[in-house]
């Protein structure tokens, strides 16, 4: 594959479709089997950079292999507006087809033409369609990438939250939901009146047991509706465990013209991946699955380990990351590790903050996985941007750093690091870095509590955030300290000054 000095050309490019294949440059790899032949298996809820990075890659190299032509996925969007019409048009336009970027660290560069998603439905456009695919005996997987937000769970109880108002509306609406699990609770109520089975609900989210967090929202949904009806759903439907990971930075217009210039492919719905991944599955699939063990997917009962080490290194230390360096202009992820007073601040983080209560899965160093880590970040190549990860803190940060700021609060250790993420996300909730410069906020999960509590006058406002309550950091007079030391230390000092300082507390 040529680097991308090699790129010279070519931005226009050949259209993507399924005629179109035989036409895409030779450097750029293509389904090497008879997409005509699939049908599918897999309904995929969230079709988002991600889920098209990496469970669709794995999905790919199954289709390879003879046999396993059943397992075509079918992706579901459920997000209405004009952008997501519009990328549902384009997918269409394309046949589902779209070209995966991976950037190595060493600047080389690969591309191939995904397959695997046969048909995507919008939808607010055509509810009916997706339940009756959802409810079509050939569904075997339902999988999801919904946002770690998205999973409605109460924070405190971790019930679901019937509340919601969406979820009122499903439940007086069975037919036209606009929740997934409005949809997936109609579709196997649909199942269990045809005498069909269930299907394996396969989360994809970074969430801890996102597969026990699953099956909390389905059957509290379920419950609501008719007890008789969510017993059926446990005795029917599987909710494996797993552990997903890939760097898939979001794809403007630069990045756009960047990675069709490289693959003389004029796609307009591209993806970027790291050349890392990884996915750790439990086993435990009530309706068959793909031949994921020949694909490189790791089937293992331990899916908790690897989702706590993950969750606790790899997520909080992008969270961690996002807002300090944010805060010191930088908006590129390896371009912030570049400056050594981020680089120190975050090795301390994991060094001093996290490593040492974390158990890992058993054979696996947490000092290797960190250097991982830090390498992963630090691939040039790649242009993740911290913006895509600070978004959504609100869901994010409690689900990443809550356990580790539980236990540094109740073992009483150094709040220094935690305090000066904590200090520059409020910054950062306030669409402006410390120099003025405009930050786009988009935090769907902030309740009208928590913003009238951001325009109140309380310094201490973050703390208090919803999310945030079962840790009552407000009410640990130490804690108070260290975060109001932080916030004037970054004010004073300015950003550089605040990191060098929490690298080094103890
Ligand atoms: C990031 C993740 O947005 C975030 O929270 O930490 O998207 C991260 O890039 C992936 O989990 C990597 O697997």
């Amino acid at each position: 594959m040529k680097t991308e000095a090699d790129n010279d050309d070519d931005t226009l490019g050949v259209t993507l479709s399924n005629k179109a294949l035989g036409e895409v440059p030779q450097r750029v790899t293509v389904p090497a089997y008879d997409r005509s032949q699939l049908s599918a298996g897999i309904v995929h809820i969230g079709v988002g950079n991600f889920f098209r990075a990496h469970e669709a890659l794995y999905v790919e190299k199954c289709l390879e292999i003879p046999g396993q032509e059943s397992w075509g996925i079918v992706g579901v969007g459920l997000g209405d507006g004009d952008d997501k019409r519009k990328k549902a048009d384009a997918i269409a336009k394309q046949d589902g087809l779209y070209t995966l970027t991976e950037f190595a660290p060493n600047g080389s560069v690969a591309v191939r033409v995904i397959g695997a998603m046969i048909d995507f439905l919008h939808a607010p456009a055509a509810p009916d369609k997706v339940l009756t695919r959802l409810a079509a005996p050939e569904t075997r997987i339902v999988s999801l990438t919904i946002t770690e937000g998205g999973y409605n769970l109460d924070e405190a109880t971790r019930e679901f939250k019937l509340s919601d108002p969406d979820v009122q509306y499903d439940l007086t609406n069975p037919k036209t939901p606009k929740t997934t699990f409005g949809f997936i609770v109609e579709a196997l109520s649909m199942r269990r009146e045809a005498g069909l089975k269930g299907f394996t609900i396969l989360s994809c989210d970074n969430l801890r047991s996102n597969g026990k967090v699953s099956r909390t929202a389905v059957l509290g949904f379920a419950a609501a509706r008719d007890m008789e009806l969510a017993k059926w759903i446990e005795q029917n439907v599987s909710f494996p465990n797993s552990m997903v990971d890939r760097i898939a930075p979001s794809v403007g217009p630069a990045e756009v013209s960047r990675v069709n210039g490289l693959s003389g492919i004029a796609d307009q719905t591209p993806v970027i991946g790291e050349t890392f991944s990884q996915w750790v599955v439990e086993d435990d699939f009530i309706a068959g699955r793909p031949s994921f063990e020949k694909v490189g997917v790791e089937l293992r009962g331990d899916v908790e380990q690897f989702e706590a080490m993950k969750g606790r290194l790899l997520n909080a230390s992008h969270m961690m990351l996002s807002y300090p360096a944010m805060m010191c202009g930088f908006r590129i992820v390896d371009q912030a590790l570049r400056e050594r007073a981020i680089a120190d601040y975050l090795l301390a983080f994991l060094e001093k903050d996290v490593i040492p209560i974390v158990k890992g899965p058993d054979g696996v160093s947490l000092g290797d996985y960190k250097r991982s880590i830090i390498a992963r970040f630090e691939n040039p190549a790649i242009g993740d941007q911290l913006l895509r990860i600070a978004q959504n803190g609100v869901a994010k940060l409690p689900i990443f750093l809550s356990r580790t700021l539980g236990e540094l609060l109740s073992r009483g250790g150094s709040f220094e690091r935690v305090a000066l993420c904590l200090a520059s996300f409020d910054q950062y909730l306030r669409g402006k870095d410390l120099s003025g410069e405009p930050l786009p906020v988009d935090e769907p999960h902030l309740t009208p509590g928590d913003e009238e509590l951001l325009r109140s006058d309380d310094p201490h406002a973050v703390l208090r955030l919803s999310p945030f309550e079962p840790l009552a950091m407000a009410d640990n007079p130490r804690f108070v300290e260290i975060f109001d030391a932080t916030k004037a230390r970054l004010r004073a000092e300015g950003p550089v000054a605040a990191l060098r300082h929490a690298a080094s507390a103890l």
